[in-house]
């Protein structure tokens, strides 16, 4: 496949002004009509022939303003559709296409989940609708017609509603309308036989908004959470950022296969059904807090990615990260923004920095692309959205709402860049960003490292912060980025001291890093300060302290952020495990010092019953994928498991008697509610029974079957039951057999049993894995159901999937090979699994490459896996 590349960006040379649909819908062959107002772009080529994009395409016939094309006009294929000579005046294109939704099974285009037909089009599904110029900067204003058999009663589509009627023989039709100019990929339609609920929004100036989310019948109740969370979503946007809705209706259809978690068509939202339908029965709390964050995303999406959308998918973090932003904002809002902020940092730390560290490492707005559906990245995502909050930490937050409003004024209805985002803000805030906007284009996470000496003498402290980035694919060299480090200084008293430079160096507690290495000299320091840097992890960077242990207890004891309090305990518990790792690996045992058990003793004494959101997070120990990156090379899992294993049995034990107080103390007499004050008992409660249980394995799991039988939610059912999933024997597999009688109707749950089974440790898993992809309701053509089974092996079990013996790298390649002709984005979504394969030790190492190479060498490949599996091995 070519590589695409930014510096070869040009404008198209003919623009559509209007797009006219009529679709009728139809199992097999539906029919496409596309009427396209086009003219010469007064940017492009003049005179030059107009090539339009198509994927899968049976063509049917063409006409220009009105009159059949003569066949030396045009040449159509199912790729291409050009024609030779266009007008070089404004003209009509009229041409007609037919697709076969039950055959898409790539689930780009239009394709039916459920008999529902439905569409995906991010990002280049389009034209596999219809030819067209299928790119993000060619704004058109849609009219859609759809027309269906009365089995298809509801049809919905962009925009708002226009028309709508009876036909002969029973067929109907209905007609919308998006005033609002939009590139190809947010167009979207849906026919189906929905339930649905619906209510009212009006918006701050008055405005009445028809809210309502579409359902397969008998969801209805399970909708709820969703339109509630979109309306509470739709209040924020007007009051933290002062936009408004723009259209009459705003739809939400939940579809059962989809390959990714949403989509942000205008005024039509597709979701994949796990991000919409809740109950107390049937979703975790974090399910519910999922659903929440997802349906705030995909609405933000109609300012940051639909009003201003981008001029080409380089920019994609353009809309992504600002929108993954935003949302964070939105949760953290809705519920505890340090337990929001740990969350979230958690899943950079999991997803994104071992992207940057390995053979899939590029820039946050990448120069090249192969293959554009491989780019939405944890990268482009959740690093596109740190750097959103360095600039707003460095503008600060009054000049960034200022840069937002700019933005939006200046660039609506337009399709943008990068350059022209950061534009808005240094003219906002006066200040230059050119430095900043490094960020943008380097790989890789920075490494800041911090050195610090007390003179007790002068009172002063002395600290220098240093910065290097290792190489990354195509990028040997590093330069230094602008890492605003927010900071402070604690007393070995517990007490926060006052940060006094003669220069004001760390105003507002931050202190900006822009070269290779910066030092500051605080005066009247007046005891021995432990420095609490990166507070509130302020940039994606690694920190590497200099601090000793007993140090970083002061800070978990006395931090007056929240954010480093939990990043203290859980640096020192990575210590531990790796000195274990090691130890291990010398042939020694593990030693857990007392000090770490004792600080969380106290620690749970004074904060579990007062922030147990807070207390679930400090008390989830470092995970063996996060003890692998500290690592870094020669990583051996089984070791790695077994270590991490030893220290959470010693803390499990040392901890018991104060456990076992507190499991009784968090239980909930009221009834079910999502709202963050029970999640976070639920979540403390949860995870005191899983260390409970590790100190103590025939206690913990009485409790934990006594939980899942008495349980009245889904938390409470489902963290009992991955308590008792990792304990061998008959009582596991009678309580997964029950939990499978009592929702093998309900393919969300489903999911969840299949995916706490692939992800258990322990060497029978495989053969587990094996016989469940054969089980009755199993189907490799349900992208859910795939990542449940195989995505959580591949991804969640690292002993497994990375056994020894390479069966588990082998099977998953299997799997891949099997899927790709399919259904290639989640073919290749999967084959990222192997991204870490180069830390391993050398003979998993081995496997991993020989199963990289199977693939890379198996014909057919999509473009998707293809690109996957050779950036991997290079
Ligand atoms: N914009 C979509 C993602 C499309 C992915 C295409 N492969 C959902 C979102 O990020 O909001
Ligand atoms: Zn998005």
């Amino acid at each position: 496949a070519p590589v695409i590349r930014l510096e070869d960006y040009q404008p198209t040379d003919y623009l559509i002004d209007t797009v006219s649909l009529a679709i009728g819908l139809h199992p097999t062959e539906t029919r496409v009509t596309a009427t396209l107002a086009l003219r010469p772009n007064p940017a492009g080529h003049a005179g030059a022939s107009l090539a339009l994009d198509g994927d899968e395409l049976v063509f049917v016939s063409a006409a220009l303003d009105g009159s059949p094309l003569a066949a030396d006009a045009y040449t159509a294929s199912p790729e291409k559709f050009v024609l030779h000579r266009p007008p070089q005046q404004p003209f009509t294109l009229t041409i007609e296409t037919c697709v076969n939704p039950t055959a898409n099974t790539k689930l780009m285009g239009l394709y039916r989940s459920n008999g529902t037909y439905c569409t995906q089009c991010e990002a280049d599904g389009f034209r596999r609708i219809t030819y067209f110029l299928d790119r993000p900067d060619v704004l058109s204003v849609y009219t859609t017609r759809i027309e269906a058999d009365a089995d298809t009663p509801l049809l919905l589509g962009n925009g708002n509603p226009a028309e709508a009627g009876a036909l002969a023989d029973g067929r109907h039709f209905a007609v919308w309308h998006d005033p609002f100019p939009k590139p190809s990929y947010l167009f979207a339609i849906v026919g189906g036989d929905l339930d649905h609920v619906e209510d009212v929004f009006t918006t701050a100036s008055g405005r009445k908004v028809k809210v309502a989310v579409y359902v397969e019948r008998g969801k209805r109740e399970r909708a709820r959470y969703a339109l509630d969370a979109l309306q509470r979503a739709m209040r924020w946007d007007e009051e933290v950022f002062g936009r408004e809705y723009d259209l009459d209706v705003f739809n939400i259809v939940a579809v059962s296969a989809f390959n990714m978690g949403a989509m942000e068509n205008k005024g039509l939202n597709i979701f994949n059904d796990k991000y919409v339908l809740a109950s107390a029965d049937t979703a975790t709390d974090s399910d519910y807090a999922n659903i929440e964050a997802v349906i705030a995303h995909e609405y933000f999406h109609n300012w940051t990615g639909n009003r201003i959308t981008c001029r080409d998918w380089f920019q994609l973090c353009l809309k992504e990260g600002l929108t993954v932003f935003r949302d964070q904002e939105f949760s953290s809002d809705a519920r505890s923004r340090p337990v929001k902020r740990i969350a979230d940092v958690r899943v950079l730390r999991s997803a994104q920095f071992p992207e940057d560290a390995g053979p899939l490492a590029h820039p946050v707005r990448p120069r090249a692309y192969k293959e554009i559906n491989n780019f939405y990245t944890a990268t482009v995502y959740e690093k596109g959205a740190e750097l959103i909050r360095v600039l707003k930490t460095l503008v600060g937050g009054q000049h960034f709402r200022r840069g937002m409003d700019l933005y939006f004024e200046r660039h609506d209805g337009t399709a943008a860049t990068i350059e022209e985002f950061i534009a808005c803000f240094a003219e906002a805030s006066g200040r230059d960003l050119s430095a900043f906007s490094q960020w943008y284009e380097q790989a890789g996470t920075p490494r800041l490292s911090a050195r610090g000496r007390y003179d007790a003498g002068a009172k002063t402290y002395t600290l220098t912060l240093a910065q290097t980035t290792l190489p990354t694919p195509d990028q040997p060299e590093k330069r230094p980025m602008v890492i605003p480090v927010a900071l402070g200084l604690i007393g070995e008293s517990g007490r926060e001291l006052p940060l006094t430079t003669a220069d004001g160096a760390t105003d507002g507690g931050v202190l900006v890093l822009d070269g290779a290495e910066r030092t500051v000299i605080f005066t009247d320091v007046e005891e021995r300060p432990v420095p609490s840097l990166l507070r509130g992890f302020s940039a994606p960077a690694i920190l590497d302290l200099d601090l000793t242990d007993d140090d970083l207890l002061v800070l978990f004891a006395h931090d007056t952020d929240a954010f480093n309090q939990w990043q203290a305990a859980q640096t020192v518990a990575t210590r531990i495990i790796v000195r274990a790792v090691e130890a291990l690996h010398a042939g020694g045992t593990v030693q857990v010092p007392v000090g770490l058990a004792q600080a969380l003793g106290h620690f749970l004494d004074a904060r579990a019953l007062r922030d147990p959101a807070f207390a679930a997070q400090v008390l989830s120990l470092p995970g063996e994928a996060d003890i692998a990156r500290e690592i870094g090379e020669n990583i051996d899992p089984e070791a790695i498991f077994t270590a991490r294993k030893a220290v959470r049995e010693t803390l499990g034990q040392a901890l018991a008697g104060k456990l076992a107080h507190l499991y009784g103390e968090l239980a909930i007499d009221a009834p079910y509610s999502p709202d963050a004050a029970q999640a976070g008992k639920r979540a403390l409660r949860n995870g005191v029974l899983g260390l409970l249980t590790a100190g103590d394995a025939a206690r913990g799991e009485a409790l934990a079957r006594a939980q899942f039988d008495a349980a009245t939610n889904m938390t409470d059912r489902l963290g009992a039951l991955s308590v008792l999933s990792l304990v061998a024997g008959e009582a596991r597999e009678a309580a997964l057999q029950a939990f499978y009688d009592r929702y093998r109707d309900d393919p969300l749950v489903l999911d969840k049993w299949f995916a706490l089974q692939a992800s258990i440790p322990e060497a029978g898993t495989l053969e587990r894995v094996k016989r469940l992809l054969s089980h009755p309701a199993f189907s490799l053509s349900n992208p859910n159901r795939t990542r449940a089974l195989i995505g959580s092996f591949a991804m969640a079990n690292l002993t497994q999937f990375a056994r020894a013996d390479g069966a588990g790298f082998a099977f998953v390649a299997d799997v891949i090979l099997q899927l790709d002709p399919a259904n290639p984005q989640v073919a290749s979504r999967l084959s990222t699994a192997f991204r870490t394969w180069k830390t391993l030790e050398p003979g998993r190492r081995a496997h991993a490459e020989a199963a990289l190479r199977r693939i890379a060498a198996a014909t057919p490949l999509s473009q998707d896996v293809a690109d996957i599996v050779t950036r991997s091995l290079a």
